[in-house]
């Protein structure tokens, strides 16, 4: 049930966002929290009372807030934390609140905001907010713009919130180490005015890259490009969660990267998108261009713009190879094509389970379930609706579907009778004239 008040003050945020929304609850002199008697209120973004969509994060959260004294008031606590990438790999990581990317935070275009953030690592922090236009002594440099924040204490940032956009939040202290275990996360302002039609669904994806070795559980954050496990919302497929949409909607995807040095192609199967923001604003319809890949560059975030005319269940991942693998993808010899039966047969005389990788390509490997060490994923993917889908890491799919009720995952796509690739048959062979040589 919601309360004559909560709708009150609902409405009220409805009808102006932000600020203004703030002006507005002054009407509502039992409702309004005061300095001498703050009143706390829980007041959760919301598409219906808010006037905008709110983020959807696969795999995640957006961070709670409470509105006191006219601001929204946030609590991020950095902490170690436990991830489970995908099933049989559990990493140790930093991050915010227990979850890595931290949470979303979500606010509007004019809020005041205050963003308490507590240190419980085991050493120094701070908190910078990347894209945000702010007072210089909120930047969160430790050294430049503030002391760092020592284990055990809680600092606070304060401002207010000047831009729509999609932004970025990451430690500025022993960045190498603190982003490599994890620690950043998006912030997503939604405008007061939308520059655009308004989205009706709107994904936060954060992408990240990790070293990780096979059979270890603690990232190796020294490392300058063996990357190994790259993520989205630090989930690797099958542990990304789909897109879900129904047939029709414009669709938003905000994708950041605080990865250390790899950008990431990001591209979309079956759709032409738009690019319509980086986290430099919104960009005029006149400059944006039609594309298949979007590239999001280290320390930037993208968004994209489409809609979900086409149904079916459409790969979204990484385009650069390497970044579709997992751990395993790195540091083999290069076997392709080579005859390894003879050899294979004399190295089975001293380990009896030897077989040669990748002699005939790597998709296989995926698929034989080749034991790995313990809490490792070696190429891993997953069991498809026709075969194995070899590709793991940076990837995750949209499914778009007409007649959905709900963003459950709806399974695999139906493909209606005469659309799915299919062997040739020889009458249409013939017919088409297409010699295919004697067979191999
Ligand atoms: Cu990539």
């Amino acid at each position: 049930m919601v309360s004559r008040r909560d709708a009150l003050i609902r409405s009220a945020v409805a009808i102006a966002g932000g600020v203004a929304a703030i002006r507005n609850l002054d009407a509502y002199a039992e409702d309004v929290p005061r300095k001498d008697n703050p009143k706390v209120s829980e007041i959760q973004p919301d598409g219906v009372a808010t006037g905008y969509t709110p983020v959807v994060v696969p795999n995640g959260t957006t961070l709670p807030w409470k509105l006191v004294d006219g601001a929204k008031v946030f609590h991020l606590v950095a902490e170690p934390l436990k991830r489970e990438f995908a099933p049989g790999l559990v990493v140790e990581c930093w991050g915010y609140n227990g979850s890595t990317p931290g949470p979303v935070i979500e606010a509007v275009e004019g809020d005041h905001v205050r963003i308490y953030v507590t240190n419980k690592l085991p050493e120094a922090t701070s908190l910078h907010w990347h894209g945000v236009l702010l007072p210089n002594g909120m930047d969160g440099v430790s050294g430049l713009t503030q002391k760092q924040i020592e284990p055990g204490e809680t600092y606070l940032y304060e401002f207010t919130l000047r831009q729509a956009g999609t932004l970025m939040y990451h430690p500025h202290f022993d960045e190498m180490l603190q982003m490599g275990m994890g620690m950043m996360g998006m912030f997503v302002i939604h405008a007061r005015t939308p520059a655009g039609p308004r989205v009706d669904r709107d994904f936060s994806i954060m992408l990240s890259e990790w070293a990780i070795k096979p059979g270890t559980s603690k990232p190796d954050t020294t490392v300058m490009n063996d990357f190994n496990i790259l993520t989205m919302n630090s989930k690797v497929f099958p542990g990304t969660a789909p897109l879900v949409v129904k047939k029709g909607e414009r669709v938003r995807v905000r994708l950041g990267n605080l990865g250390a040095t790899d950008h990431h192609p990001i591209h979309l199967h079956g759709y032409q998108f738009r690019i319509t923001a980086t986290d430099g604003g919104h960009i005029p319809e006149s400059a944006q261009w039609p594309e298949t890949t979007v590239l999001v560059p280290v320390g930037s975030t993208r968004d994209i713009e489409f809609i979900a005319d086409a149904q079916g269940d459409w790969a979204f991942h990484c385009h650069m190879t390497h970044h579709v693998m997992n751990q395993m993808g790195h540091e083999l010899p290069n076997m392709l094509g080579v005859k390894a039966a003879g050899v294979d047969r004399k190295v089975q005389q001293l380990l009896p389970e030897y077989m040669t990788m990748g002699d005939t390509g790597m998709g296989d490997m995926a698929e034989m379930g080749m034991p790995g060490p313990a809490n490792s994923i070696p190429m891993r993917g997953a069991d498809g609706p026709f075969s194995y889908i070899d590709m793991g890491g940076m990837f995750t799919i949209l499914k778009v579907r007409e007649g959905i009720t709900s963003y459950e995952d709806p399974g695999w796509y139906k493909h209606p009778t005469g659309t799915v690739a299919r062997p040739a048959e020889a009458s249409r062979l013939r017919t088409d004239g297409i010699n295919v040589g004697r067979k191999t």
